[in-house]
């Protein structure tokens, strides 16, 4: 059964006996909704419609809504503010609690009651409380009596689209833009609601909606020009509880022809940028703030006038101040010019460098978007060493779930268990247990904004994300952001059963696919940290030295006699010594580094021996043949299930994963050809290497 209800995880599905059997307890509670007081917002509607619709489409049965207090068995909604008997109900903690996000859910029962609650404590809160249970009807795991209080963990939780206005998405793998195209806003806003729902439905807040490299005409998005369009789709995003931000060319007051500077001490240059945020201001009243890539990868900056990044960030944080208005300054700033013989700049180094110096002088309102990893969201590196290095300056994490180094959506690469490893690296910058998922939230310096972004891997494809295995990723990511404390695993089978059901053949199987992707990516492409490998400007496929004789930076330094990145104290870059103590320590020492990353931060003779008692050549030959063994069990397992998974979707799978296939053949052939004939040392098993 389908219905306009089902959208990618959001799914009727069929009324299955279990699911029916699950829901039983509560069905009488289910037939009517009283939202004591005039529902009036437009995120109040969204909540109370998307409640009804999710109960009809996932019970069958269509429940009525009135604006009443609760009376027999019903399920109330409201806010603090429209349920005054709140303050009845709930302790005075659980109120506090809620801030403006979280919710409630609760059975209410005593002499004369006899209901469930969702409450929010504002409305954005009810919405993610209603999601939730929905959540809870669709994956049939509703309990008897319900009592869950939540919260996010982080404060911001965005996703930036790297969509450009020609309707191209920078490093996009799954179609074309949904917000725009012909060099405009679309004037259909259907598809763009639709990913509101998504992702709202797992807690996503905030979204820039244009390309951190930001080209001529989107320029022109903060100009009165453009400005009614982006208002049309910030209303869209505002019914879902997703505040909107803008990615801006900090050369915009020439590239727009109206002065000779971009300098940020400049009055006249600042003057300009107060103007136009004055515009934005008027067609946005709650516009979130800019995204900013400035002095990176060739995009113009405050560099060009001898300024710094503070100078440049402060001056459009004094623009947005008056409103509440954010600066997301991003810290992926290196030298992408480099010389391949210098071995003493090191791209990985670079954020560090550049910012660390800086901090306390950035506005209150400025935080700092910092990239994982250090390099660019290779398969494998270790965590940015920035992360908690600044006490005074507000950061937020960068991650990519579009696919760029990771299979790009045609390969299955479930990137929550890489994610999860990097919240959970403790960094020690304040003592032992500073974590980044705390360093991020805010808990470890008191910054007064953070959070989490993520580039989104969303285009107009029918199944949204190229792979529809690849949503996992979109989902996981939300879900990781409202509580990093859930498992990759608990949030994997979460959304398997509510895309592809319950059956617990499928459940298993997809989600032992899912948990093992990750790694076996990371087997049959760039070995032990070392990363890049790839086709130049594509990053799909093998190409071993294709970006080591560029000026890029992303070297690996493989010749007849060894590999690897020296990144020590003494005799490479010193990027070891960004880390903190131990850290540091356990790093540059070759006999402490965990062999995942060695090549990351040691250049060794391929005869070195890895803790795991292997070569360095051995291993090189083993992962690769077994990243291939593992795909082709993958097959075997996903053919097994033709007859429970509808045809559409196992056809779609299927192709997918045998390209991927011969795409993991194709960088085992290449990988072990190039390093066999480097070092002329043979594989131990002899196995077929050309
Ligand atoms: O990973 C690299 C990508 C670029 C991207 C850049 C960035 C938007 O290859 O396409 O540009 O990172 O993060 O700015």
């Amino acid at each position: 059964m389908t219905s306009n209800y089902d959208l990618a995880w959001l799914r009727s599905g069929s009324l299955s006996a279990e699911r029916m059997a699950a829901i039983q307890p509560l069905s009488a509670y289910l037939h009517h909704i009283v939202t004591a007081g005039e529902v009036t917002s437009g995120l109040f509607r969204t909540a109370v419609q998307e409640l009804k619709t999710g109960i009809a489409a996932l019970t069958g049965q269509q429940p009525t809504i009135a604006n009443e207090a609760a009376k027999g068995r019903c399920l109330a909604v409201g806010t603090l503010e429209s349920m005054p008997e709140l303050e009845r109900l709930l302790s005075a903690n659980e109120v506090s609690g809620l801030g403006e996000e979280g919710y409630i859910i609760r059975s209410i029962t005593g002499e004369n009651e006899d209901y469930l609650l969702i409450a929010g404590g504002t409305e954005k809160g009810l919405l993610y409380g209603v999601f939730h249970f929905l959540r809870l009807l669709q994956t049939g795991s509703l309990p008897a009596k319900l009592d869950l209080v939540e919260a996010p963990k982080y404060q911001l939780r965005m996703v930036n689209q790297w969509d450009n206005m020609d309707g191209s998405i920078e490093r996009g793998y799954a179609g074309h833009s949904i917000f725009y195209q012909d060099n405009k806003i679309v004037s259909d806003l259907s598809r763009v609601r639709e990913y509101a729902r998504l992702l709202a439905s797992v807690g996503i807040n905030g979204i820039a909606i244009n390309n951190v490299n930001v080209h001529e005409v989107e320029t022109k998005l903060i100009t009165p020009a453009l400005l009614p369009d982006v208002a049309r789709v910030a209303e869209v995003f505002r019914e879902y509880g997703v505040r909107l931000y803008l990615s801006v060319n900090y050369a915009a007051p020439i590239e727009l022809g109206d002065l000779s500077t971009a300098d940020p001490l400049d009055p006249s240059v600042q003057e300009w940028w107060k103007q136009k945020t004055a515009d934005v201001y008027r067609h946005i009243a709650d516009f979130g703030g800019f995204l900013v890539k400035a002095d990176s990868e060739n995009r113009p900056g405050p560099f060009s006038y001898g300024r710094d990044h503070a100078d440049g960030a402060n001056m459009l944080a004094e623009a947005l101040e008056p409103y509440g208005g954010l600066v997301l300054w991003r810290c992926f700033v290196y030298d992408c010019h480099q010389d391949w013989r210098d071995r003493k700049t090191d791209r990985a180094r670079a954020a560090y460098d550049h910012f660390k110096p800086l901090d306390g002088r950035f506005k209150e309102n400025v935080i700092l978007q910092i990239k994982n990893g250090p390099m660019d969201f290779q398969v494998k590196e270790p965590v940015s060493p920035l992360f908690g290095a600044m006490k005074q300056t507000n950061q937020m994490l960068e991650f990519q779930i579009t696919q760029e180094y990771t299979g790009q959506q045609r390969h299955v690469c479930y990137l929550i268990p890489q994610w999860k490893e990097v919240l959970e690296f403790d960094t020690l910058c304040n003592g032992k247990g500073s974590k980044v998922k705390d360093i991020v939230a805010g808990q470890v310096h008191p910054y007064k904004y953070s959070g989490i972004t993520a580039v989104s891997s969303v285009g107009d494809d029918f199944n949204w994300t190229g792979h529809y295995l690849a949503q996992s990723n979109l989902y996981g990511y939300g879900r990781l952001l409202w509580n990093p404390e859930l498992s990759a695993e608990a949030i994997a089978e979460e959304w398997t059963g509510m895309t592809f059901g319950l059956d617990r053949d499928v459940v298993d199987t997809i989600l032992g696919i899912l948990m093992d992707s990750w790694p076996t990516y990371e087997n049959y492409t760039a070995p032990l940290g070392v990363g890049w490998m790839v086709v130049p400007h594509y990053h799909y496929g093998p190409d071993v030295d294709g970006y080591e004789y560029s000026k890029w930076g992303t070297y690996h330094f493989a010749d007849r006699d060894g590999i690897g990145v020296d990144r020590t104290k003494a005799t490479g870059t010193g990027y070891s010594h960004q880390y903190v103590g131990a850290n540091a320590e356990l790093y540059d020492s070759l006999d402490s580094c965990p062999d995942e990353l060695l090549l990351f931060f040691h250049h060794v003779p391929y005869t070195h021996v890895l803790k795991s008692g292997k070569t360095v050549i051995q291993h090189i030959y083993d992962t690769h043949f077994a990243g291939v063994e593992q795909v082709e069990q993958w097959l075997v397992r996903w053919d097994a299930l033709e007859s429970k998974v509808d045809p559409q979707r196992f056809a779609h799978v299927k192709e997918r994963l045998l390209e991927q296939l011969e795409s993991a053949k194709h960088w085992r052939d290449v990988i072990n050809t190039y390093f066999y004939r480097k070092s002329g040392i043979p594989d131990e098993q002899n196995r077929v290497i050309y």
